[in-house]
């Protein structure tokens, strides 16, 4: 009040604050959808990239979620990129993360045809000289972190879309038995950590699914060591498949548990309002499906920010697949996933602040074409500066409705002479062209 009397108009107050509070605090008044999920005795998971958890990344990862997976962490190619010299630092801290935080682990992922090192994939190998390597690699990972996982995503997408096998590495030294061999290696490894087969595409009845489920059928049968079956469910928006409660059930009935392991809905951007709740209703059908089924152990999102998610660069022009936009505030989806654990059903109130929101709209192979989007909700501001910093190189070639510099990685935009004011529940979007190559990740803007 006192500043009230020495002449600062209630104006002028909200708008400083704004600009001090671009970041919103994420509702911490809601339950954490981890206390949801664990009262219905389930997993609600993330993919956590292990450089991230500080700040407001890791608030969110531990606050929210009650298991983590190595989104890269622990695949073969980032734990020994030289064959006989080691990094576990990421994936220590993850595991160390999650243990400080409550928080289960995925181990993610042992047995895969991708992210495997140059010196594996480059050598030329004996079927003997690949089963070593492959069991000699599955018994110093999962030794390593023995008794402290819950789970190891052992053998990572074994199929091709027709129901065959995907011809890979493994399977062309090894033959098919190379999923049982790899089972046997890991529960030897580690006698407590639950056992899965991993794959994408899986999420309905189809082919791909069936060859899956013929192969967890017989390897019971054969009393190979399996406990789960993976669906990872990178989807597309609008397109849940109709018969995945159903499909959940049958691997169910076989006598595995079943994961949603990599749950992400990905949709053209930009976003809009339309897009997002139809996302909201993806991700409670998602959630539905696994709730419906006890063997069903939870799902795990694959990143739980659009600022964190692999979509961007592997499908240029598509994003916002995640339930908290690139600024970590949550989204639709973020309600759905509460409300279908049984959380609150009220739609927050608008959080007072004002807000960047940067995305990619379109992309080709040495340019993109961006955006951000400032917008104001229970504050206003009469001008602005919002910045960023170019994650992988990225060069800002020409921009609209601002002034932009770039020096170094760091970019500075201002507001043009006609668009300085953003009121209250209003935006404005400015725009400008860019250089990428190797990566095009989308940074945090800030505002000031
Ligand atoms: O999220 C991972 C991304 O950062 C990597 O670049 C990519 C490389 O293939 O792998 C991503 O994770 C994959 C996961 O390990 C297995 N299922 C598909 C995921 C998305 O590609």
């Amino acid at each position: 009040m006192r500043s009230l009397r020495t002449g600062l108009s209630l104006a002028a107050l909200v708008t400083c604050l704004a600009t001090l509070f671009t970041a919103p605090a994420a509702h911490a008044a809601e339950t954490p959808l981890r206390d949801l999920a664990a009262a219905k005795g389930k997993v609600m998971g993330t993919a956590v990239t292990g450089s991230k958890l500080t700040g407001t990344y890791g608030d969110i990862a531990g606050r929210e979620f009650n298991a983590l997976t190595p989104g890269n962490a622990m695949k073969w190619g980032s734990v020994e990129p030289t064959r006989g010299s080691f990094d576990w630092a990421e994936a220590d801290r993850i595991v160390d993360f999650a243990e400080a935080h409550g928080q289960q682990v995925r181990g993610h992922t042992l047995v895969w045809h991708n992210q495997n090192p140059s010196w594996l994939t480059n050598g030329s190998w004996t079927p003997a000289q690949l089963s070593q390597l492959m069991n000699d690699h599955i018994a110093l990972e999962v030794g390593r972190y023995k008794g402290r996982l819950a789970t190891w995503d052992v053998v990572n997408e074994p199929f091709d879309e027709d129901g065959t096998y995907r011809q890979t590495l493994w399977y062309n030294g090894l033959g098919a038995d190379y999923i049982a061999q790899a089972l046997t290696a890991a529960r030897a490894a580690d006698p407590s950590a639950k056992l899965y087969i991993n794959d994408y595409n899986v999420e309905g009845v189809n082919a791909k699914s069936t060859a899956l489920y013929n192969l967890v059928r017989s390897l019971k049968e054969r009393g190979v060591p399996i406990d789960g079956v993976g669906l990872q469910a990178h989807l597309i928006l609008g397109q849940v498949p109709s018969t995945m409660r159903q499909n959940i059930q049958r691997f169910a009935d076989l006598g595995v548990d079943v994961a949603i392991t990599e749950l992400d809905i990905r949709m053209q951007l930009p976003s809009d309002s339309a897009k997002l709740t139809q996302q909201a209703a993806d991700y409670k059908a998602v959630m539905n499906a696994c709730l419906a089924v006890s063997r069903c152990v939870g799902v795990t999102v694959w990143g739980f920010t659009d600022s964190d998610s692999w979509i961007p660069d592997t499908f240029p022009g598509q994003g916002a697949a995640t339930p908290y936009d690139e600024n970590y505030a949550p989204k639709p989806a973020y309600h759905a996933i509460a409300e279908s654990l049984g959380g609150g059903t009220t739609t927050p109130p608008p959080t007072d602040a004002c807000t960047a929101a940067y995305s990619v709209t379109s992309q080709w192979n040495t340019g993109f074409t961006g955006q951000v989007r400032i917008a104001c909700s229970g504050a206003a501001l009469s001008s602005w500066e919002a910045s960023w910093t170019f994650g992988a190189g990225q060069r800002l070639t020409q921009a609209w409705n601002a002034s932009c510099t770039q020096s170094g990685a760091t970019v500075t935009c201002s507001n043009a002479p006609y668009n300085g004011t953003v009121p209250d529940g209003g935006s404005v979007t400015f725009g400008f062209n860019g250089s990428w190559s190797g990566g095009n990740p989308v940074p945090v803007v800030t505002l000031g």
